[in-house]
């Protein structure tokens, strides 16, 4: 391949040298080249074909078992100052980081290929995109980002000579977890990450570009970088709106971005088109709107609990063409997880460690072992999700009309309130919490905060990444409305009160009708929260006694909140806005009435 562009073809040149592959290849997006890869892959077991008149154009992988999810303690913002990466990342001076991981993929692809994937994240040669190049020894990881990005040589076309494209370098090496490093070097658009073969921690164009690098970059050329889904919903006079919608994770952003409206809404012509299940690049325009892209091209999603109540959309979209990552292998070459669709994978199942399964087995202390890990994958391509957006490939996006922020909490937060104004809407999404469930480890209850769920994925300051929303605001002309949702609220006896999935969209239709200046609504300490007649309840029986304590306002809990909420802004150090602090004292005031 003639590729005509020396900063490209220097560094290839230069990290060949340190990796010393047998030899390069270029991955240009073509069919071809994929299935001779997958070919390739099987006769090596690195892959296994799955049984192809049940699932077409499917693949299964396992992974090393000490190698299952992201690594946050070994990921590092490597900026020249420490105080660029705050308080929340980890850190290493940018020198030593190399040097250290140099180490580790010196000579690591001898006797292996290093592929050269070229990849736009957002629709190639948008504006909103951004390039990366990722240099990879794993078959894996190139059949993963085809499926998550757009690659090829297309891409290459739209890059040109330039050098503006972010540089990732990946290498198993040894998949020696103490090794493991997943290196940021936003001040020189760079990637590095060593031995590990899985998830976010290698498919660099998710997490690592698409948003710890472009939030360092979209800080610099002001636009956004957030961890969002982006959902459509078409109301029945044909309109479609669009929210975004951050929540930490167990919260069910992929079902949400799926929603199914349930049949009282559905029946009147309401409709979902889903945009994006993870991510959201976020631009002003010249209109003063917000618009969105997601610059992913799949779904990374988590199989176990993917069922055809919670998520019926996600059931067709893994159907074919599909990899499954860690979940049992059935004798029959089909797949099989935890809360699917079927009680057993039936006789002669192997586990996600190869191991001879059926469902109820128990470990030595009687602990029952899982078939499927809990972090085992789809990555599936986003146009055969049957709610795919038209818009996909948009060079624009979607305007925003409202910016929705959510969290796993017991009580206090109702079921959705407004924010008043842009400052104190950042305020809410600075503040974001979930409490841990049963299921989770660590203590029933305790409350993590996680602004904008993006504590793991800033690639800078959260403080100064805080002040970026405040400055977004003060420049967007017509920004969204905020809203704060809370699916979980349970009652004294620990039963959920908002039976949640489809019916969510009652609550999003309220939050749109406010952004267009429509909607009842009752102003409270923390917000307008809803009348108790005012969301569309067609379909739904829900005793107005439920709907009260739904969206009830308890001042108490609220005050010992703001504590909670002073003492977190308190732990990101001296630069959280003045205008937080302002809107903290300003709740305390209301609450105190
Ligand atoms: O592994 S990913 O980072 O892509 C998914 C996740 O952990 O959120
Ligand atoms: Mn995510």
């Amino acid at each position: 391949m003639i590729v005509n562009n020396d900063t490209l073809r220097n560094w290839i040149e230069e990290m060949a040298a340190l990796c010393l592959p047998d030899e390069i290849v270029w991955i240009d997006g073509s069919d071809a080249q994929r299935d001779a890869l997958r070919a390739e892959a099987c006769a090596t077991g690195e892959i296994i074909e799955l049984n192809q008149e049940k699932l077409p154009g499917c693949y299964y992988h396992r992974t090393h078992p000490l190698d299952v999810a992201r690594v946050e303690d070994k990921t590092f913002i490597c900026t020249r100052r420490e105080s660029d990466a705050g308080p929340t990342n980890n850190w290493k001076p940018p020198e030593e980081a190399y040097t250290e991981a140099a180490n580790f993929f010196r000579g690591s692809m001898r006797g292996r290929k290093m592929y050269v994937i070229p990849f736009s994240m957002g629709p190639v040669g948008s504006p909103f995109s951004k390039i990366g190049v990722e240099l990879s020894d794993s078959i894996y990881v190139v059949l993963n980002m085809l499926i998550m990005t757009r690659v090829g040589t297309d891409v290459l076309n739209a890059l040109g000579p330039s050098p503006d494209f972010t540089k990732c370098l990946h290498a198993k090496a040894k998949l020696d977890p103490e090794k493991r490093r997943i290196l940021h070097f936003p001040e020189d658009n760079t990637i590095w990450s060593v031995n590990s073969g899985y998830g976010g921690n290698v498919l660099l164009g998710k997490k690592c570009l698409a948003l710890r690098i472009a939030s360092y970059l979209a800080r610099q050329e002001g636009w956004m970088a957030e961890h969002m889904l982006i959902l459509g919903v078409e109301q029945p006079n044909g309109h479609v709106e669009y929210v975004a919608a951050a929540f930490p994770s167990a919260c069910g952003k992929t079902n949400l971005a799926m929603l199914i409206p349930p049949e009282g809404l559905r029946s009147k012509g309401y409709r979902i088109w889903t945009m994006g299940d993870d991510i959201a690049w976020i631009r002003l325009d010249t209109d003063g709107r917000l618009w969105a892209i997601n610059p992913e091209a799949g779904f990374f999603g988590v199989v176990p609990g993917t069922n055809s109540r919670s998520n019926p959309s996600a059931i067709e979209t893994i159907k074919k063409n599909t990899i499954y990552t860690n979940v049992v292998l059935a004798k029959d070459r089909t797949v099989w997880w935890e809360e699917g669709d079927t009680d057993s994978p039936g006789e002669g199942a192997t586990d996600w460690l190869g191991r001879p399964w059926h469902p109820g087995m128990k470990d030595e202390k009687g602990k029952e072992i899982l078939g499927a890990h809990p972090n085992s994958r789809f990555t599936a391509p986003f146009r055969q999700c049957p709610s795919a957006s038209f818009r996909l490939e948009h060079h624009h996006g979607v305007p925003i009309a409202a910016f929705i922020f959510g969290g796993r909490r017991n009580t206090l937060a109702p079921l959705i309130y407004e924010a008043t104004s842009w400052n104190h809407g950042v305020f809410v999404g600075a503040s974001m919490a979930s409490e841990r469930t049963a299921a989770q480890y660590g203590k029933q209850g305790e409350v993590r905060r996680d602004p904008f769920a993006m504590l793991p994925f800033c690639g800078y300051h959260v403080a100064d990444y805080l002040k970026h929303w405040i400055n977004m605001g003060r420049r967007a002309k017509r920004p969204p409305k905020i809203f704060h949702v809370n699916w979980f609220r349970r009652d004294k006896d620990g039963n959920f009160l908002w039976p949640g999935y489809g019916e969510n969209l009652r609550v999003l239709e309220w939050a749109l009708m406010r952004a267009r200046g429509e909607g009842k609504a009752v102003e409270t300490p923390i917000g307008f929260i809803p009348t108790p007649d005012a969301l569309d309840m067609t379909g739904l029986d829900l005793n107005e006694s439920v709907m009260e304590e739904l969206l009830a306002v308890d001042n108490a809990e609220w005050k010992a909140e703001t504590d909670s909420i002073e003492k977190f802004f308190d732990s990101l150090g001296p630069h959280v806005p003045w205008e937080l602090r302002n809107e903290l004292e300003a709740l305390r005031r209301r609450l105190d009435g």
